[in-house]
């Protein structure tokens, strides 16, 4: 946020507390509610006494710290949500502004990337979906194909244009009987990786399915066998090596998340 904090620490209303750092609990907020929202929060909600009213949680102790941290990340999922405009398309890039080489990231360095067997390889649908059957490779690769230059923003501070190609996400949905009225798609991949997505993005036309980079069968490092891509979200939300996809409306949580980064991820 590019508002500064209003005032200095005043150690004096701080003395029920003194474990508690106000501003500090304050950047923390601010911290959270970084990236994706600032558009959304402005300059009217980030006092502490604000959000604390708005999140229903008082400050007393770390583990209300926490928990009212977590509540503005959820409100912050809220408002993301609120706004997410399923008709609204990100930018899209020619061939000559792809980023080469295109950046590897995961929670692990490039050598541990997992080899998936694409001959035995086959693609679980749990959940409210009622076509409850595997896919192999070659079932997928046979659907309709789409390809798309977009922009990836890692978290962790780069971004990178690269072509992706693969099936429109939201068509498998409706093709494999998935309750699209439920509220989360959830992931589970082939390192300890997971992840899940509201809805609406996952029927946003821009969100593919992808088998494919830059023309070429997708590598080991980019996902094999397959990444799902939403141009709409930040790089941690698109699961590489996915192995199972399930319909729910139970909060799935994810990798990220589940260590306090902000659910919704727009970019
Ligand atoms: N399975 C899996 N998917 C993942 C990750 C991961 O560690 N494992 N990392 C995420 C993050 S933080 C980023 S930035 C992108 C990186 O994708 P790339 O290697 O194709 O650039 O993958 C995302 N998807
Ligand atoms: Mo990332």
């Amino acid at each position: 946020m590019n508002k500064p904090i209003e005032k200095p620490v005043d150690p004096s209303t701080q003395r029920d507390n003194p474990t508690l750092d106000r501003a500090s609990i304050l950047l923390d907020a601010k911290r959270e509610l970084a990236m994706p929202s600032r558009r959304l929060f402005g300059k009217q909600l980030l006092t502490l006494g604000g959000l604390s009213m708005l999140t229903g949680c008082s400050l007393t102790d770390d583990a209300s710290v926490n928990r009212f941290l977590m509540a503005v990340s959820r409100l912050n999922d809220r408002a993301q949500a609120a706004l997410f405009d399923p008709k609204q398309l990100a930018p899209t890039y020619t061939e000559a502004q792809i980023t080469r080489p295109f950046p590897f990231n995961a929670y692990y360095g490039i050598e541990d990337v997992p080899h998936v067997d694409g001959s035995g390889y086959q693609l679980k649908l749990s959940g409210l979906v009622t076509g409850q059957r595997v896919w192999t490779l070659p079932e997928l690769y046979a659907l309709p194909h789409a390809e798309q230059i977009t922009r990836h923003i890692c978290v962790e501070g780069w971004s990178a244009i690269g072509r992706w190609g693969g099936t429109p996400f939201g068509d498998f949905l409706r093709r494999v009987g998935a309750d699209t009225t439920a509220k989360y798609v959830g992931f589970k991949c082939a390192d300890d990786y997971y992840e899940s997505i509201d809805m609406p993005t996952a029927l946003h036309p821009q969100t593919l399915l992808t088998f494919s980079y830059d023309g070429e069968r997708l590598p080991a490092k980019y996902g094999y066998p397959m990444k799902l891509r939403m141009p709409t979200k930040l790089g941690y939300k698109n699961p590489k090596h996915i192995v199972e996809i399930f319909v729910t409306n139970t909060f799935p949580g994810g990798y990220w998340v589940d260590q306090g980064y902000n659910w919704f991820g727009g970019s």
